[in-house]
């Protein structure tokens, strides 16, 4: 395959002004013409128009039969003057798009996807985000099969045929490239509400789904004008067309897509009630409802000039939704939340053979590059900006930003800038975060002379080499630290910001006069990893004294990390702190039961095996299930089963209180049945019976899905049941599953890829079985390999139809370098096995053969 590299780019030969697009919809067949307005920008070569794989029927330039010519899937069409208008057509069959990039069917509904390069398979076109089109579309087809037809922007007609069937003319008066371009047609039932923006003009807003999940579009309703209103708030943004729609769909390759005017999203990311969805549910659908309406200032009024700067829109854009989520619930809770997934997916992804910086340099495929790199690191990378201006300078900054380039398809370079010229700072060093991949180390010692007064913090920072960098400079780190009085329990001084833009610093504080402890990375403010040589003792008093809620949450994970590590490493594991230190959390009546839940689940067996030299995925669940068994023994059962109990309510609300109980509950619940004692099994199977919502429901069944016997089976065939019809709920029995600690996992989940209800056309289901199991270290480490050959079995057949998703299988078997020798072996063998498989798409090989380099 081709590499495709960002040093590379060059401004386009043609721009494209306007187009207009005819498509005559059907399901096996849908005809489309396209007339696009074309002028010269740069150069002297043919007009190049990309297409996916379709032949031309029709080529006409300025009305009348013209040369072309095919160049692979380009279609050249060599032109004399400066502007023309070139007309194409083409047939493309929805109903066979398994890749689900495209125009494509899913549950009766003709629908698109077109980020990255999807749009090119529906037309041919420069399909380029620096290429700014205004869109006229009409849409025909039959009236009863797709009463609904929408498209970006506004409709501006409609009408009957003689033939029964009907047509819809909608006009989108900001240009927008070819990865923005949308259409749905369906039967479609409408949720409407409106919304008056900051200046008064009214948003006609509609959620477009199937008549039965009508519903479950509350939520998602709400969260969408709360996304409206905080973007006016705190970002000065209005929205800028008379209608927003958002369809959900069944079979989506990801999330969501932010198309002008016209999101389409994965209907997991839009349907919720508290029957069906949990509180993650609620949350996940709030979040990426904001991400894509905040998408259309960061993403479509402002583009990205090429895909290697795709981390403008998609860090910019995750750091919004963040900051929007954590103003909605719980700052602290949401930014423990995002940490865990960044630990969990960015920080493996930076210390393998698939690491990249967040300004990409090179790829075969663009799609394998919608990372955790490009969006949770590149968030990270815009707080780290956000931290050092303070609020007041980074709003001028972004202001500066949109006012400069609204319209534009824009740089990554161009975002740092408005940051400098607006914000008044020299981010000269800070680029590096954009060029060097890997996570840098900090070292951090606090040292203290009694009777000086004097602290000093002497910091060391490192970045490790990653795939084609070798050598590393020192990044500009900025630091939030504190110190506390080991005897008073008080904060010494007020907090610092430390920008560490050295390899190494010393940081000076004076008038200290008792023995201070260390706090050091409060709130997370830089995304690194900091080593310190703080004793137990210090962590069990910072995670009760420090008063930055995450640096408490981290002291906790610390202390339990230590002990684990040192466990598994055959050294001091003794419980005892950690004990104490979980004991104390949850007696101190002054916390917020939504971050005691979080402070005291134990850290994941992967985040474990991540400070591992030489992972024994074996060990490290030994590891954790002793120190489990230790805390559900220190505390004892009773006081488990008391906190059970004051945590529950009688009635289900959606409140952040609310869900902090239930998860504060559903962790304990964790702890209780960390030795399947019958009365504990027993408790989680009534929680199950008599839950009035499926936060608790679902908690309760994955517990049991870990245990062995009659209540297990029970449950799991009762929720089947159940739920059978509904797809998404459906997708949890199938996690459930997937994730169990059981010795025999990999035997249930292989059968369970034989259930009638599984399939791998629809991503969300084969997500939620091989996705899921891919992140189970019990199962998928299973010494014998079993695990690790069914995950590439069913990547090479999911390949076959939808190559992207395959693709994000990949990065799980990747990790080998990182695993014991003997499961190294075993992984890699199963890359290799992948690499042999014939007809391999350019994603699969691109991730696998990177992996194995
Ligand atoms: N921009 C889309 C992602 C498209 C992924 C294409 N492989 C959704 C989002 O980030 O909001
Ligand atoms: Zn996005």
């Amino acid at each position: 395959p081709i590499v495709v590299r960002r040093e590379d780019y060059r401004p386009p030969e043609w721009l494209v002004p306007e187009v207009a697009l005819d498509f005559d919809l059907d399901p096996a067949l849908t005809r489309v013409k396209a007339v696009l307005a074309v002028r010269r920008n740069a150069g002297d070569g043919p007009l190049r128009l990309d297409g996916g794989g379709q032949q031309p029927l029709a080529v006409r330039v300025d009305g009348a039969k013209a040369e072309w010519r095919m160049e692979g899937d380009q279609l050249v069409i060599p032109l004399a003057g400066e502007a023309h208008s070139v007309e194409t057509e083409v047939e493309i069959a929805p109903e066979t798009n398994t890749q689900l990039m495209g125009l494509y069917a899913s549950g009766g509904l003709l629908c698109t996807q077109c980020e990255a390069e999807g749009f090119r398979r529906i037309t041919f076109f420069p399909d380029r985000p620096d290429i700014l089109v205004r869109y006229q579309v009409k849409l025909t087809a039959d009236q009863r099969q797709f009463p609904v037809l929408l498209s970006n922007g506004d409709r501006v007609g409609a009408g009957m045929m003689p033939d029964g069937r009907h047509w819809a003319e909608w006009h989108d008066p900001f240009p927008k490239p070819g990865y923005l371009f949308a259409l749905v047609a369906g039967d479609l039932a409408v949720n409407r509400d409106s919304f008056t923006t900051m200046s008064g003009r009214v948003v006609e807003l509609g959620i477009w789904v199937a008549e039965a999940d009508l519903p479950r579009t509350g939520h998602a309703m709400a969260a969408l004008k709360a996304a409206m209103a905080w973007d006016e708030r705190v970002y000065g943004r209005e929205y800028d067309l008379d209608v927003f729609n958002i369809v959900a769909v069944a079979d989506f390759n990801f999330g969501a897509m932010e198309n002008k005017g016209l999101n389409i999203f994965n209907s997991r990311y839009i349907l919720a009630d508290p029957e069906t969805a949990t509180d993650a549910d609620f949350d996940a659908i709030a979040g990426v409802v904001a991400h894509e309406y905040f998408h259309n200032w960061s993403g479509d009024r402002v583009t990205c000039r090429d895909w290697f700067q795709l981390s403008l829109k998609e860090g910019f854009t995750v750091y919004r939704d963040q900051e929007f989520s954590a103003d909605m619930g719980s700052a602290a809770v949401k930014r423990i939340e995002d940490v865990r997934v960044l630990r969990a997916a960015q920080f493996p992804e930076d210390a393998g053979p698939l690491a990249h910086p967040v300004r990409p340099e090179s790829y075969m495929e663009i799609a394998n590059f919608y990372t955790a790199t490009v969006y949770n690191k590149g968030a990270e990378l815009i707080r780290m900006m956000a931290t050092m201006l303070g609020p007041e300078r980074f709003r001028a900054a972004t202001d500066l930003y949109f006012a400069r380039h609204d319209g534009t398809a824009a740089t990554c370079e161009d975002f740092v800038v408005a940051m400098e010229e607006g914000g008044g700072i020299d981010l000269s060093r800070f680029r590096l975060w954009y060029t060097q991949a890997g996570t840098p180390r900090v070292a951090a010692s606090l040292t203290h002379a009694p009777g000086s007064g004097k602290a000093v913090l002497r910091l060391a920072q490192t970045l490790p080499p990653t795939p084609g960098q070798p050598d590393k400079q020192p990044q500009p780190l900025p630091l939030r630290v504190a110190l506390f009085g080991e005897a008073s329990g008080a904060r010494l001084c007020d907090e610092r910001l430390v920008v560490l833009d050295e390899a190494q610093a010393e940081v000076v504080f004076d008038g200290i006069g008792e023995r201070p402890l260390l706090s050091i990375n409060r709130g997370f403010s830089a995304p690194v990893i900091v080593d310190t040589d703080r004793s137990a003792a210090e962590l069990a008093f910072l995670s009760a004294h420090d008063d930055d809620p995450f640096a408490r949450y981290e002291a906790m994970q610390q202390l339990m990390l230590d002990r684990l590590v040192a466990t598994v490493s055959g050294g001091d594991g003794d419980p005892a702190p950690v004990v104490a230190a979980v004991r104390a959390t949850i007696a101190d009546p002054t916390l917020d039961p939504a971050f005691v839940g979080e402070a005291i689940v134990l850290p994941s067996e992967a985040f474990i095996g991540d400070q591992l030299a030489s992972v024994d995925p074996d060990a490290v669940a030994r590891a954790r299930d002793g120190l489990r068994q230790a805390i559900l023994d220190g505390i004892g059962h009773g006081a488990w089963r008391a906190l059970w109990a004051a945590n529950r309510d009688n009635r289900y609300e959606l409140d952040p209180r609310a869900k902090g109980r239930r998860r504060l509950k559903n962790v304990a619940l964790g702890y209780l049945l960390a030795d399947e004692a019958p009365d504990a099994v027993a408790l989680a199977a009534d929680q199950y019976r008599y839950a009035d919502n499926m936060t608790d429901r679902l908690a309760a069944l994955q517990l049991l899905a870990s245990t062995r016997g009659a209540t297990r089976d029970a449950v799991l065939a009762d929720f089947h049941d159940r739920w059978a019809d509904n797809g998404l709920v459906l997708d949890k029995w199938f996690t459930a599953q997937a994730l169990s600690t059981r010795a025999d996992v990999v035997e249930l989940v292989e059968a369970l890829a034989r259930h009638p209800a599984f399939t791998l056309a629809n991503p969300n289901r084969a997500r939620a079985l091989i996705g899921a199991f891919a992140t189970n270290q019990r199962g998928f480490h299973a010494a014998d390999g079993r695990g690790y050959r069914f995950v590439a079995d069913m990547l090479i057949a999911l390949d076959r139809l939808n190559p992207q998703t395959a693709a994000r299988l990949v990065p799980p078997l990747g990790r080998w370098r990182r695993f014991e020798p003997g499961r190294a072996a075993l992984m890699k063998a199963q890359l290799e096995h992948i690499l042999a498989a014939p007809r391999l798409s350019k994603d699969v090989y691109e991730q696998a053969s990177k992996s194995l380099g």
